[in-house]
């Protein structure tokens, strides 16, 4: 009998199964139009997991995307729709403390879904350390470091507002490594956009660039030249496809980091063996969850290759859970981006997390080590108290909905 697929049964000697599994979409607005050249963002959704076990322990995990489906196969609906539909029949009723072996499970009954498993994953470590009393980070080896560098995204669409903005995060002391979206406008356009943010800027701040697979790779090798030039540091994923990485790093004296090619552990080996990225952007609900981001990571340490913490724009869950995840890293060269919750206006923690000195503390209390402001999460939800309270009544009378 396979062993790795043999159904989990309800462990008799532990008190922790799993007895419901909720999820609840939470719509929050940014702080201005996010643009990339997939979509432009004015909101973010948000799918809340909250696992709830025999032993009184409620775990909690996150989901998101980014612009809905334009950035890969998952939306936050798909999400919420299976993990209600095939997620919660295959965990109920299985020992909620077996946290890898569970997942093992549900990797042999749901194929791909890798957010929808993060998000899962992500409230299994957090009912599991607060059983133990332990912070998800020791849970996933051992923390390394509490603290993380933060890079904050540029991408209003106007390069004086992104520079206002870049000094703005510079005089709080919040950000100094920026990330500016192009690939959406003609290339000397964006070419042109980020000399003037880097010479703005001078040596107060790092800047690299996300492409998000806009440039064919001609446009790509005319771009990286070009931005070498304007003294961009790195420049993120210009073309979608990983042969084309292969062929486009080194030739320009500017660093190469692959996201999107980044799907898990698998492709993380596929692109290690043709070195083809000086840097690996890891992210967490991309690679289908924190155990399989260590995977990405060892995989780059092995072959050589930086290690970025990469965000889906997360809110303070899937921010949280990532923060524990690289501060596990044995290597973090470029640091992370994590500053998903500051683009949203909303706070939906009883405690916010702490931004500061360019960096993001990793919290300390057991599992994520946060604490939801429920009044909050329930008038923010997709069906809650904000949506009855605002929407106008509808005029018939005059034919409008
Ligand atoms: C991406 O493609 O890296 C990360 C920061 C940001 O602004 O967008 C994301 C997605
Ligand atoms: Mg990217």
């Amino acid at each position: 009998m396979n062993q790795s697929f043999a159904p989990l049964t309800p462990a008799t000697e532990t008190c922790a199964v799993i007895t419901r599994i909720e999820t609840v979409i939470i719509d929050l607005p940014t702080i201005r139009p996010h643009k990339l050249s997939v979509a432009t963002m004015t909101g973010q959704v948000l799918v809340l997991v909250r696992v709830h076990c025999s032993d009184g322990i409620v775990g909690i995990g996150e989901g998101t995307t980014i612009g809905g489906l334009a950035y890969g196969g998952e939306s936050p609906e798909s999400m919420k729709t299976n993990i209600d539909t095939w997620f919660a029949p295959a965990m109920v009723g299985q020992d909620a403390t077996r946290v890898q072996a569970l997942m093992g499970r549900i990797g042999s009954l749901v194929r791909e879904n890798r957010f929808a498993k993060s998000a899962v994953e992500t409230a299994l470590l957090d009912a599991q350390g607060k059983r133990l009393g332990l912070p998800v980070s020791e849970l996933l080896g051992g923390r390394r470091r509490d603290r993380l560098p933060v890079a904050w995204t540029l991408a209003s669409g106007d390069t004086s507002r992104d520079i206002a903005e870049a000094e703005q995060m510079l005089d709080c002391r919040r950000h100094r490594i920026f990330k500016l979206k192009i690939g959406a406008r003609p290339i000397r356009d964006d070419i042109a956009h980020v000399a003037a943010i880097r010479s703005a800027l001078g040596a107060r701040g790092a800047v690299r660039v996300d492409v998000n697979m806009a440039w064919s790779e001609l446009e790509a090798a005319w771009g990286m030249a070009a931005l070498a030039d304007a003294g961009c540091e790195l420049v993120e994923q210009p073309v979608a496809s990983s042969a084309a990485l292969a062929r486009l790093v080194r030739r320009f004296p500017v660093a190469l980091m692959a996201d999107e090619a980044l799907t898990g552990p698998e492709s993380a080996f596929e692109l290690a063996q043709v070195q083809g990225a000086d840097v690996f952007a890891v992210k967490l609900e991309q690679s289908g969850g924190a155990f399989n981001a260590l995977r990405v990571a060892a995989i780059a340490d092995a072959a050589g290759i930086g290690l970025y913490g990469g965000t889906m724009l997360e809110g303070a869950v899937g921010t949280v859970i990532s923060a524990h995840a690289f501060a596990t890293f044995a290597n973090l060269q470029w640091g992370t981006e994590l500053f998903g919750p500051l683009l949203l206006t909303e706070e939906i923690l009883a405690e916010p997390l702490d931004y500061s000195e360019f960096e993001l503390s990793v919290p300390n209390g057991p599992g994520l080590g946060l604490t939801l402001d429920e009044d909050r999460v329930a008038f923010f939800a997709r069906d809650g108290i904000r949506k009855t309270i605002s929407l106008p009544p509808k005029n018939l009378s005059a034919g409008k909905v």
